[in-house]
This record gives structure tokens, C-alpha cells and sequence, in this order.
């Protein structure tokens, strides 16, 4: 039996003597590259704090003291530690451990959502609530990283507990360097300039005296250490920073040595006040595979292949960098994340014209809007879910400014194992809401390429390009146009549902039609393209079928199919429309594949779902007396539109 085996609860750690804590950290390392290389999921973070948080959890008393990692992508460790070993092989599986803590998991676990850069106003919140509730004995413990400490929530939240000088609260600063690219801005270099200060000198001849003696590690860290220090040439004065805020600092620290680690954090809990504990840690620590790669060093596995070939992200990239040859002014932004979003080539072809602004969604945005103000159109490329937090600056900074900015949303709809806080389902929602917004979404490869160019054209307004995570399916020409959209398939006598497919949906419409033609139903499938205007050929086009049915990977409130809707009503169509998106659920992970096929969005669900509304909108004649939902009494009679059969009753109402 392994001692994590015996782990059952943070209070056997308790327990262990040092020797035994060097060997559990061993065995934890084990159980992260063994499991997360099957499972995926975020490898290089985990493998960084092991010490840190056996440490944690031996000093405090969690759940009554509060551990509050942020992103939470770095919690498996914690996972392990709080009693989850037998089921961490199930991580990020359909109805196993999520990738993130996780409030139905564990008593143990506080914040869930993998949005960076919170942790610290958490923490401020819950100090002053167990101090207004007469709790003065909790400590609350925020774990953040160097790259999540780029984020503005981040230094709100400093300027706050600056102000708070009782409460206590422990600010841990997993300095690594790297967020998923070194970590970069004024911030950055400050935190490099305190490694080199003469604390940090201590660390330093620890980590040289000790490290190369460790398993696995041993000169690479101490010399990628080392050269941080020589490259940095004036020694500023350390910790001033975050002193002059009135944050009492402590550091660095070497965040390998459990037994320092404790000592630090004994010192801070034993302060009273917010304090900021500045740990140094090496990102992929004891594992040389993610240690020495030079991407992310193993941030998630699998890695930046998310932009490898046949991947839309990569589609992406291949044709920002054919545009960035072509135009001078077209210029790009990530938070980041540039490998992950495609936009590697780009850099390397463009170095000056691509500006990572770290975690820092809003700023990306807003200051987009001044290189539009500066004549420059601006391609931010971003994942979806994490526009929803400059959501102000899309609209008002952006938006009011009618400015030439593009935002390349990645990951748009279900993304599948990182779960609720990951899926890209608001921003066909949000961006709806944006006056003189055009919002494309792409079906293919082709489409990508296309729509891309046309947006980066737009000069009198933002632009969106929505598509989803994985590799594109294959391509499709359209057979006909209806406005600006294609047509992808034409029915034959019969014109009963007008099928809408909203980017690869239309794909999967096709497949629907294929299944509705061979139950006597005739399907027009149409890609709208641009989801936003919504094309006014549609209203026609309504009037000529029986239903309308939309096909959208976003949530089904606000989206596109609602705005279809509500430009069919505002044109008096009364023929009815299907709406078929995510239920507006925080959903949980699982593969693409299942969330969509939970969410009802298969071409076979859609194939019966749009059946059974068909033969609903269908009289019954005297002799069928077959149920309605029977695939035998479909849209009968009449290739004629029906804009007559608005007044059928419904046996339920439409969704
Ligand atoms: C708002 C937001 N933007 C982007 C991300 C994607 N992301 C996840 S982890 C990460 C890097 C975090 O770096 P750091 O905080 O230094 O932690 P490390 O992985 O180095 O331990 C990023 C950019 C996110 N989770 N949230």
C-alpha cells in the first residue's frame, strides 16, 4: 500500500515525518503523469505544486480554514489529498472528477468556476464574512499564479485587502514564471526582480546545494533560475510593491521545500492580517517531459496540439498569417493564450504586431478599441467563454465606437472535459445584444477562410467569427444562395421544414434532412453564415415551408434562433419555429459528443424532435390514427406552404 493510498483526509497528513512527505510527494507526482496522460487535463501546474500543497494542508485545517485555489486548474494535488484517489482515474470523464474543484465533490472544495484571477476577492469576501460572523479564527488561503496575477480582478482585489488589515487571509503567489507562455508584462519583470534579491539568494543556494541531489530535477531548475537572475540587470528593491499597498510580504520562498513552505506559511497564519506569501515553484517539477518543454511545459495534455492541423483553431492561424501578409494595419491580440488560440504563426511572421496582454480579457479588448481608434483593425483571438468577462468592453468600448475590431472566438459551444465554466455557449447570446455587430459563424474550412476575410473587410463596426474546439469536419459547397446564406440542400416537390444550421450545424442539418427525407418530409437546409444581421431573405423563405427549425451550438436563450423568431413575428410569419440549442444549464463535462447528444443536438435527436413538430402541424386524417409522433404521418399533404397551417392548434406549444 502507498502512503497516498493511506490519505484519506488532510489530517493524516498531519502525521508524516518529513522523510515520508518526500516520498508521498514522489508517489503524488506518479499518480498525476500516470492519470493525466490518459485522461488529459492539466499536467505541468499540478506536477509545480506538490509541496505547496501538502504544506497547505498541513498548516491549515480545511474545510474550516478556506483554500481557494485560482483558475483551479492546479487542484488535482488537492484532490488527492482530500480523500478522491480511487476515483481521480475517472477525471474529467462523463460523471467522473471534474478537472476543477467542485462543490458537489468535496467539502473541501470553494470555488469552481476557472475563471482566473478571482481567487483573491473571493478570499477578501469570505475573511469578512467569518469576521462579521464572529469566526475571527478562520484563515482563508488564496492560491494564485503569476499569470493569474496579471488579471485587473487581481489588483482590485490587492487594493482591498490592502485596506482590510484584520482580516486573515493569506495570499499565496505561486510565482512559476509562466502562465501558459512565460508570463509577460511590468508585472512579470517586477516578480523577476525580487528573485533576485538577497532572500531569493538563500533559495537560490538551497536549490543548488539540495536540488541537484533530487530525483529527476537538479540542474535545469537551478540554471533556469540562475538565468533569471543574471538576465536581470538592475535590482530593483524587492517586495516594495506589495508593501507600499500595505500588504505585509513574505519571500521568496523555494516552494519545493515542504518544510519551508510550512514554516512561511506557520508565520503568516500566525500574523493576523493579509498577508502575501511569495513562493517559487517550477512548472512540470520532477517530471523532465514537461520540465524541459519549451511550449507550455505540459501546461494541459494533450498539448498546443489544440491548434494542430485540421483543427479550426489552426484553420484560424493558417489564415491570419495569409492575412497579416496582405494587411499591414491587421494586427493581433491575445490573453495569454497564443499557442492555444492559433495564433503562433501569426507571432512568428509578425513578432511586432501581435500583443499578448497576460490574463487580461478586458484590457485585450478595450485596447483593441484605441489600435481601431489608431487605424489598425485588431483581430482578438480568444476563447469564448472568456469574452463574457469584457463583456462591458465589447459593447460600450468597442461596440459605441462602431470600431473595426474582429474577435476570433475559439471554442465556441460545447467544448466537452473542462465543463460548465468552459463551454462557449453566451457569446451567440451576448454578442446578439451588441447594436451593429455582425456576428459570422463558419461550417467548414473554406468558410473559416472566407468569413474571416469578410469580417477583417468591415470597417464601420465590430465583427465576430465563432467556431468550435476540434478538428473541422469535411467541406461543403452550397447548391444555391437565399440572400447572403447558402443553401445546401434543396428539397424536392415537398418544402416542409426550413432547416437553419448555425456553423457546423449545418453539417449536422444535412444529416437530418438525409434521415426527414426518408420519412416523406421535405427539408431546405440553409447556412445563414452571418448570424448577425439576421438575413432578411429568411422571411420569404419562412412563408414557403411549414416549419421553421434553427440548429445552434449556444445557449438557447437570446441566441440566434430567438432572433429569427422575433424577425419572423416583427414580419407577421406565423409559421412556426424550432429553436433547438444547450438548455440554458451550466452543463456538465463529458466529450463533445455526449454533451451534445445530453443537449438533444444529434442529427438523429433533431431528426425526431423536428419529426414529431412536423406531424403535430399535420391534421390527423380519418384514417391515420397513428400517434404523432409516428414517422408514418408526417408533413402529408402538400408541398404548399402553409402559412394557413399557422392556425392548427398545437397539442403543445412550441418550445
Ligand atoms: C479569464 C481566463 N482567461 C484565460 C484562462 C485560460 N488559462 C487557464 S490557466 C492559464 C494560465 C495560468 O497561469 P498561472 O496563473 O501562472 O498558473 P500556472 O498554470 O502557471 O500554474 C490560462 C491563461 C482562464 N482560465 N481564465
Amino acid at each position: 500500500m502507498t502512503l497516498l493510498e493511506c490519505i484519506n483526509g488532510p489530517e493524516d497528513l498531519k502525521i508524516l515525518s518529513q522523510d515520508q512527505l518526500t516520498r508521498l510527494a514522489g508517489e503524488i507526482r506518479d499518480v498525476l503523469v500516470d492519470t493525466v496522460t490518459k485522461t488529459s487535463g492539466h499536467l505541468g501546474p499540478n506536477l509545480g505544486v506538490v509541496e505547496l500543497t501538502i504544506a497547505i494542508h498541513r498548516v491549515f485545517d480545511s474545510p474550516r480554514d478556506r483554500i481557494v485555489f485560482d483558475t483551479g486548474h492546479q487542484a488535482y494535488v488537492h484532490k488527492l489529498l482530500t480523500g478522491r484517489l480511487a476515483r481521480f482515474g475517472t477525471l474529467r470523464q462523463r460523471g467522473g472528477l471534474t478537472g476543477y474543484p467542485s462543490r458537489a465533490e468535496s467539502e473541501h472544495d470553494m470555488v469552481e468556476n476557472s475563471h482566473a484571477s478571482t481567487s483573491l476577492s473571493y478570499a477578501d469576501g469570505l475573511a469578512k464574512a467569518y469576521k462579521l460572523r464572529g469566526e475571527p479564527d478562520r484563515t482563508v488561503v488564496a492560491v494564485i499564479g503569476d499569470g493569474a496575477l496579471t488579471g485587473g480582478m487581481a489588483w482590485e482585489a490587492l487594493n482591498n485587502i490592502a485596506a482590510a488589515r484584520d482580516s486573515r487571509l493569506i495570499m499565496i503567489v505561486n510565482d512559476n514564471g509562466w502562465s501558459y507562455q512565460p508570463t509577460i508584462g511590468g508585472l512579470a519583470e517586477h516578480l523577476a526582480a525580487i528573485r533576485v534579491n538577497p532572500r531569493y539568494e538563500h533559495v537560490l543556494d538551497y536549490i543548488k546545494t539540495t536540488l541537484p541531489r533530487a530525483p529527476l530535477v537538479g540542474a535545469p531548475l537551478y540554471g533556469t533560475l540562475h538565468g533569471i537572475k543574471k538576465g536581470i540587470k538592475d535590482v530593483l528593491q524587492p517586495q516594495v510593491m506589495f508593501e507600499d499597498l500595505g500588504l505585509k510580504y513574505v519571500g521568496p520562498i523555494d516552494g519545493h521545500d515542504e518544510r519551508q513552505v510550512e514554516t512561511a506559511l506557520r508565520r503568516a497564519r500566525d500574523f493576523g492580517g493579509p498577508v502575501l506569501l511569495h513562493v517559487i515553484t517550477r512548472k512540470g517539477f520532477g517530471y523532465p517531459a514537461a520540465e524541459q518543454n519549451e511550449i507550455d511545459c505540459l501546461h494541459q495534455v494533450p498539448g498546443p496540439s489544440s491548434a494542430a492541423p485540421g483543427t479550426w483553431s489552426r484553420v484560424f492561424g493558417d489564415e491570419m498569417l495569409a492575412i497579416g501578409a496582405r494587411r499591414p494595419d491587421v494586427v493581433a491580440i491575445t490573453a495569454a493564450m497564443l499557442y492555444p488560440t492559433g495564433l503562433a504563426q501569426f507571432a512568428a511572421a509578425f513578432p511586432d504586431r501581435v500583443y499578448d496582454v497576460g490574463i487580461a480579457e478586458q484590457h485585450a479588448v478595450t485596447s483593441a478599441a484605441g489600435l481601431a481608434m489608431g487605424g489598425l483593425h485588431p483581430v482578438v483571438a480568444i476563447y469564448s467563454t472568456f469574452l463574457n468577462r469584457a463583456f462591458d468592453q465589447t459593447l460600450m468600448d468597442v461596440g459605441l465606437h462602431r470600431l473595426p475590431v474582429t474577435f476570433v472566438l475559439d471554442r465556441a459551444g460545447v467544448t466537452g472535459p473542462d465543463g460548465a465554466s468552459h463551454h462557449g455557449m453566451w457569446d451567440g447570446s451576448l454578442m446578439q445584444l451588441v447594436p451593429g455587430m455582425k456576428i459570422a459563424a463558419p461550417r467548414d474550412a473554406k468558410r473559416v477562410a472566407e468569413l474571416l476575410n469578410q469580417a477583417v473587410e468591415v470597417s464601420d463596426g465590430p465583427t465576430v467569427v465563432r467556431f468550435p474546439k476540434g478538428n473541422v469536419g469535411g467541406e461543403v459547397e452550397a447548391v444555391a444562395k437565399l440572400g447572403g446564406m447558402d443553401v445546401l440542400r434543396e428539397p424536392g416537390e415537398d418544402r416542409d421544414v426550413l432547416l437553419v444550421g448555425v456553423g457546423p450545424m449545418a453539417l449536422t442539418g444535412l444529416e437530418v434532412a438525409g434521415r426527414l427525407t426518408g420519412h416523406g418530409i421535405g427539408v431546405t437546409v440553409v447556412d445563414p453564415r452571418w448570424t448577425k444581421p439576421v438575413d432578411e431573405a429568411l422571411i420569404g423563405a419562412a412563408r414557403r415551408h411549414r416549419l421553421v427549425a434553427v440548429v445552434e451550438d449556444n445557449g438557447r436563450v437570446g441566441g440566434f434562433g430567438d432572433a429569427v423568431a422575433r424577425l419572423l413575428r416583427d414580419h407577421d410569419v406565423d409559421v412556426p419555429v424550432k429553436t433547438f440549442g444547450l438548455p440554458q444549464e451550466f452543463l456538465a463535462h463529458g466529450t463533445r459528443e455526449e454533451v451534445l447528444e445530453e443537449a438533444g443536438l444529434t442529427a438523429q435527436q433533431l431528426a425526431l424532435r423536428i419529426t414529431e413538430a412536423v406531424a403535430r402541424r399535420t391534421p390527423a386524417s380519418p384514417a391515420s390514427s397513428a400517434s404523432p409522433a409516428s414517422p408514418a404521418s408526417p408533413a402529408s399533404s402538400a408541398g404548399a406552404s402553409s402559412a394557413e397551417d399557422q392556425d392548427t392548434p398545437e397539442p403543445r406549444p412550441v418550445e
